[in-house]
């Protein structure tokens, strides 16, 4: 980080401010290594941009051709009929730490336009290459993508992609910007921004190179596998991307959007499926200091009823900052306390940063210093930067050999059952009085024994630091699934953790940013994150707080977070309207974790995003209302005093939450959103499990074919049993026929099934000839194959 507390680049922190959070000792140190850091940063401007020159010749390779041009060459190959690599050379090609997937050549088809031009094509993508260019275009020939041939500056590459008139980009990771990227300029180096920020402000922690163009046909996913710093910049009708190191690769995806984004995600791997509990409400808290602050947290929690499943221990329950250990005096016997609370239910999990306080006699720094797992200058001495112990090194996790000790490093937490990790500061971020708040660009990494700078490897820190505590956790807690939540990465984080927005401010503006964050990581392929609800470094107003609140709710991720500074802000701490408020949104949370774990099991099966924006399904462009799977649509309130909300309604019908009238779309509706609620909308034609007090409940919300859904449940933790039960509403003579069908090898969990259905109402059920009757809240039946639900007329 620059200097906590404030937008970095903006204003340098004045010295008092900056002494009076790390004290005076950490002030001098983020002086004097920004000094140093500017002394190893390598002044080495870009040379003069130059264009491929013109092409010389070509041959046919597996799946597709090589390019000779005057001063580079090219390699189009196929990888699938919706996949299509470019490579650029020369290059440095990096491990291919983003991909999970190898995929092999697919031979296109072969042809030569009329003037001369080569085609590659497949059913789904055509591939034409020009004099001065490229085109892609999709399998019904429409235009895709239309690019300038690159240019290069010595280890740098960039190039021109043409924009379409009314086109769109989004992703890109992390923004504080609107989904639609036109119009800005992205620079794709992950960054702390300094424990707050608002709109505008980029880069942030997260980038990823994704690019998703929604065009009037469809659209396409442009992924570049290169994690050098890079840039985007949308300002123009034509955009450049580039990156100043690596190779110059990108795949290709053609769209609908939605099934891009799912292809995308399985070629850099699909997220795992988490422990049911991390679906949950999470409580955390910067700044308490000892056990029993702790514990009275958590006691607040329980004796009001309010289902807390995790408790996330931040930096204080460390022995002067230093990461593996345990501050004996202030937070006596961990393990105790770990058990204690997960006899309540209640999950422990721990923060770690990266940064080994390099002081003599402390083990890990010595080990690390001996087997050579640091960051090193180019003269070979190990970087020592501030952070919040003071001088620390820096594990280099693009060196196999120091993943692996970093991951023996968890055995003692994981042996003592903390259930998750919380991975912070791993952009990575140092205390920097001005400039780059991180190691100098100069400072080298393994690379997997290839070698690079850090120009190269900084934005794999994040990304390696969850693998490498993935792997770990893996080894020492094999009968349990990990949790890691991290503040960076890079594509295929997805793969090992769940990702934050980190320290947004706590203003409207702040909520309406964190709602753009959440969207841009899920349209980059990071699907299961969450904010600090009220905002990261300030004080929320009571209705602030609620609203969001009532956000995070319907986000995958839903915890409480705040800084060190500001007040206490545990629900009952805003009085009892907001506790009231919480409390329903606390238990409508509880009551859809059966359809969140369905979405999870869906995400983690087949790609399939949780937060949609309505336009990834053919709805409008708007940034007014999402998508919580394909059966939720959450309009939040992003407004101080707003007790209504001008929803969007995409196509098909919509069951305002709890009322038996949908409304059609498409169209915008105007619904109440008194303090206590957001609008929440559930689609014509879905069945939604429930969970609710002794069982488990379908509402039925049918439409003009009647309804679907399904339901996934398994153990909770682990990779034992699961079952997969499929529901099917269908119009009946009198009502509906409700078919269910169940697969795998866990019995049925639930003694009762409670069916409710909206639009109609409910008589009675009819299940192997028995009638049971309905009363105001629906039917209770007995696990079925098939029941007939009679209507009223
Ligand atoms: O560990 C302290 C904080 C943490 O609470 C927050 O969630 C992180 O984003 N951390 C940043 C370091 C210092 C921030 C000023």
């Amino acid at each position: 980080m620059a200097v906590p507390g404030k937008g970095l680049g903006k204003k340098l922190w004045s010295a008092a401010e900056m002494a009076a959070l790390l004290g005076p000792g950490i002030l001098l140190l983020a002086v004097r290594y920004a000094r140093e850091r500017d002394r190893w940063t390598p002044r080495d401007p870009l040379p003069p941009w130059q264009g491929v020159g013109r092409v010389q010749g070509l041959e046919a390779i597996p799946g597709g051709v090589r390019v000779r041009f005057a001063e580079a060459e090219l390699e189009a190959v196929f990888l699938g009929e919706d996949l299509l690599r470019l490579t650029w050379s020369p290059g440095e090609a990096l491990p291919p730490y983003a991909l999970a997937e190898e995929a092999s050549p697919l031979e296109p088809e072969r042809l030569r336009g009329p003037d001369g031009v080569l085609l590659l094509r497949t059913r789904r993508l055509a591939l034409a290459l020009g004099e001065e260019g490229l085109e892609v275009r999709d399998g019904e020939g429409r235009l895709l993508r239309q690019e300038a041939y690159p240019e290069r500056a010595g280890r740098a590459w960039r190039h021109r992609v043409r924009l379409a008139p009314g086109e769109r980009v989004l992703g890109l990771g992390e923004r504080a910007y609107p989904l639609d990227r036109r119009g800005g300029a992205f620079r794709l180096w992950n960054r702390d921004p300094g424990g707050s920020y608002g709109p505008g402000e980029d880069p942030l922690y997260l980038s990823v190179p994704v690019w998703l163009s929604l065009l009037p046909q469809g659209g396409y996913l442009a992924f570049y596998e290169n994690p050098a710093e890079g840039f985007a910049d949308l300002r123009g009708e034509e955009a450049w991307v580039g990156f100043l190191g690596g190779a110059f690769r990108y795949y290709l995806i053609p769209g609908p959007l939605e099934a891009a984004l799912s292809r995308y995600v399985r070629l850099t791997g699909l997220p795992p499926m988490p422990p049911r509990w991390a679906l949950g409400f999470h409580y955390a808290r910067w700044g308490l200091r000892t056990r029993e602050e702790v514990e009275e947290r958590v006691a607040g929690f329980l004796e009001r009823g309010l289902p807390l499943r995790a408790v996330h221990l931040d930096i204080d329950y460390m022995r002067g900052y230093r990461v593996f250990t345990v501050d004996e005096g202030r937070y006596p016997d961990l393990p105790g306390l770990v058990r204690g609370f997960q006899e309540k239910g209640v999950r422990t999990v721990l923060i770690l940063d990266p940064g080994v306080k390099a002081e003599k006699g402390f083990p890990p720094y010595e080990e690390g210093l001996r087997e050579g797992l640091f960051c090193r200058l180019p003269s070979g001495e190990v970087v020592r930067g501030p952070v919040w112990p003071g001088l620390a090194a820096f594990p280099d996790f693009t060196d196999p050999k120091a993943r692996a000790w970093w991951g023996e490093k968890l055995k003692g937490f994981l042996e003592m059952g903390v259930a998750g990790l919380w991975l912070d500061m791993n952009e990575p971020a140092l205390f920097a009085a001005w400039g780059e708040p991180t190691l100098p660009a100069s400072a080298r990494h393994a690379l997997e024994g290839q070698g690079g700078d850090h120009r190269l490897a900084h934005n794999l820190y994040g990304l390696l630091m969850a693998r490498a505590s993935w792997e770990g956790f893996r080894k020492h807690a094999p009968e349990r699934r990990p949790f890691l939540l991290t503040r960076s990465g890079h594509a295929g984080v997805q793969r090992y953790a769940w990702a934050w927005t980190g320290d947004v401010e706590s203003t409207w503006e702040g909520l309406r940013t964190t709602l753009r964050a959440l969207l841009g990581l899920s349209l980059s392929g990071v699907y299961f994150v969450g904010s600090d609800i009220g905002g990261f470094s300030g004080n929320p107003s009571p209705e602030l707080y609620l609203r969001w609140f009532q956000m995070a709710a319907l986000t995958p991720f839903f915890r409480l977070h705040a800084a060190r500074w500001t007040k206490r802000r545990e629900p009952w701490r805003f009085g009892e309207e907001v506790l009231e408020g919480v409390r329903r949104a606390m238990a409508l949370r509880e009551s859809l974790l059966p359809y969140l774990y369905t979405l999870a099991h869906r995400a983690s099966r087949e790609g399939k995003p949780l937060l949609r924006p309505l336009f990834l399904e053919g709805g409008p462009y708007t940034e007014e209302a999402f998508l919580l799977g394909e059966a939720l649509l959450v309009a939040p309130v992003l407004e101080e005093g707003a007790r209504a909300k001008e929803v969007p309604l995409p196509k098909g019908g919509w069951y305002p939450w709890g009322e038996d009238r949908a409304l059609q779309g498409p169209t915008w509706a105007r619904l109440p959103a008194p303090l206590d609620r957001i609008p929440l909308l559930v689609r014509a034609g879905t069945v939604l499990p429930l969970l609710e007090e002794g069982g488990l409940a379908l509402h039925l919300y049918p439409g003009a074919e009647g309804a679907e859904g399904r339901l996934y449940w398994d153990e909770g933790e682990g990779e034992g049993p699961y079952r997969l039960d499929r529901f099917r509403l269908l119009p009946a003579e009198g009502g509906f026929r409700l078919l269910w069908q169940g697969k795998g090898e866990l019995p049925w969990p639930w003694a009762r099934v409670r069916l409710r259905l909206f639009g109609k109402r409910l008589l009675r059920a009819h299940v192997e000839g028995e009638a049971h009757a309905a009363e105001e809240g629906g039917v209770l039946l007995p696990p079925f194959r098939e029941a007939l639900l009679e209507v009223e007329g």
